[in-house]
């Protein structure tokens, strides 16, 4: 049982850990803690899985989860695959993307990787003003005659300019498909997002709103597509010892789905617990210099997994990287998703080492994003502690800027 000290005792510098070396949270709060929901549902398929003795190769556990997963997000297809990477790999191969293809930088490397390991070269693009997803504007401008197509990824489960995104990709006849990791449940104009481009992929990794503890799935509307990505997901088998395609091992587990069924059992009460926190977060960091909260759009469905700040380091008197360091005294590890941009990491940096001058708001968003913990696992007494840390420090910058240097 965690003991903690109450939020409200939290108010002078001299009571954050950055001063006292005492931690608010005496275990680490981490951003990802996975959703669980029933532990009694989950240990009641394990045991069918076990008496079954079938454990994977589209076993029944995996029928049903595609099932669910179809019903769900309103597709014609939804194949599980064994995680979102593999996911895009074999949906990349399946469209037949090559040359280059445009993706936003503001990304977990994942999406960039799939295209490389391919050989196909990925065109980092800016992010739309104002936004954190791709900017239509600049994808129109990078494309040249190598270019096959565009991923989009909707960040935090913030759909892209779909819309937009298709126009201009039928003007220039390419391909569009998207990473839609972080938007399971999550809807643009009220459709649920799987059914746009010509297919979705989407994460149940363990630290995603709905998790198979490792997993992915690949979502289209295309029987043709579909029917491709069956096929390379388990070798390119289409009968016993008949192989007729290029293929990989993408197969899902009957252990991940188990969970990941589990989990879309208790979607509803994970959408309530992290929108709870969402507006939590967002009362209790209202009005402070320099700190603005990523905000959902509460027509459309949201998951509201992610709990985004941006930091204007001039206006709070603190940067974002201070911060992360006092939360991180507090026992609080938030994270910079995702500094410092794909093109700045390896193999990125070293082939387009001048990408960045293309990429000034990706640039800066980087310096900006912090990401806070949410999900079943924080209490609203833990969310209410972490808004006065923050309130705490941005109300001392001097002092806390003056500590983090001695400590330095
Ligand atoms: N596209 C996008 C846009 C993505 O965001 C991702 C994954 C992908 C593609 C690829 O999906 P997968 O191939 O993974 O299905 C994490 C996740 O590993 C990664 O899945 C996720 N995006 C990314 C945004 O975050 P890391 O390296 O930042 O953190 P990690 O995995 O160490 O976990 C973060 C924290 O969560 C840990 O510090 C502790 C906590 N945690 C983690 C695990 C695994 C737990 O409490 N329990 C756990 O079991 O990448």
């Amino acid at each position: 049982m965690r003991m903690a000290t109450e939020a409200n005792q939290i108010s002078s510098p001299q009571s954050l850990a950055l001063f006292t070396g005492k931690p608010h949270f005496p275990e680490p709060l981490h951003v990802g803690r996975p959703n669980i929901g029933s532990q009694e549902a989950l240990l009641k398929r394990i045991h069918e899985i076990l008496e079954r003795r079938w454990f994977t190769n589209n076993g029944p556990m995996v029928q049903e989860f595609e099932a669910r997963l179809k019903e769900t997000l309103g597709v014609r297809h939804c194949i599980p695959i064994c995680n979102a990477t593999v996911a895009l790999e074999i949906a990349i191969r399946a469209m037949e993307l090559k040359g280059e293809v445009i993706v936003p930088s503001f990304t977990f490397i994942a999406t960039a990787h799939a295209l490389q390991w391919q050989e196909i070269t990925p065109v980092f693009c800016d992010v739309a003003p104002g936004s954190h997803n791709l900017d239509p504007e600049q994808v129109e401008r990078l494309i040249t005659p190598r270019t096959s197509g565009i991923i989009g990824v909707h960040i935090w489960g913030k759909a892209c300019d779909h819309e937009c995104l298709a126009r201009l990709a039928s003007r220039h006849g390419l391909k569009v498909m998207y990473d839609a990791s972080h938007a399971f449940g999550c809807s643009s104009n009220g459709q649920r997002i799987g059914n746009f481009g010509q297919c979705e992929i989407f994460s149940f990794h363990a630290t995603k709103f709905v998790n198979s503890f490792e997993g992915g799935a690949i979502a289209t509307n295309d029987d043709e597509l579909a029917r491709k990505i069956r096929l390379m997901k388990n070798f390119g088998f289409s009968g016993f010892d008949r192989v007729t395609f290029l293929g990989t091992n993408g197969k899902m587990n009957e252990m991940s789905a188990a969970m990941g069924l589990t989990g879309i059992e208790s979607l509803q009460q994970f959408i309530a617990t992290n929108r709870r926190n969402y507006h939590d977060y967002t009362r209790g960091l209202r009005d402070l210099p320099g700190i603005s909260t990523v905000t959902y759009d509460e027509r459309e469905e949201n998951n509201f997994q992610y709990i985004v700040l941006e930091v204007e380091e001039a206006a709070a008197g603190l940067s974002r990287d201070n911060l992360v360091e006092i939360l991180e005294a507090e026992n609080v590890l938030a994270r910079r998703y995702f500094f410092p941009g794909c093109h700045r990491m390896e193999p990125y940096r070293s082939y387009f080492p001048h990408a960045g001058l293309l990429l000034p708001l990706t640039e800066a968003l980087c310096e900006r994003v912090l990401v806070l913990p949410n999900g079943t696992a924080l209490s609203p007494s833990d969310v209410a502690a972490i808004c006065s840390i923050l309130r705490t420090a941005l109300s001392y910058p001097e002092q806390c800027r003056d500590r983090l240097a001695a400590r330095a």
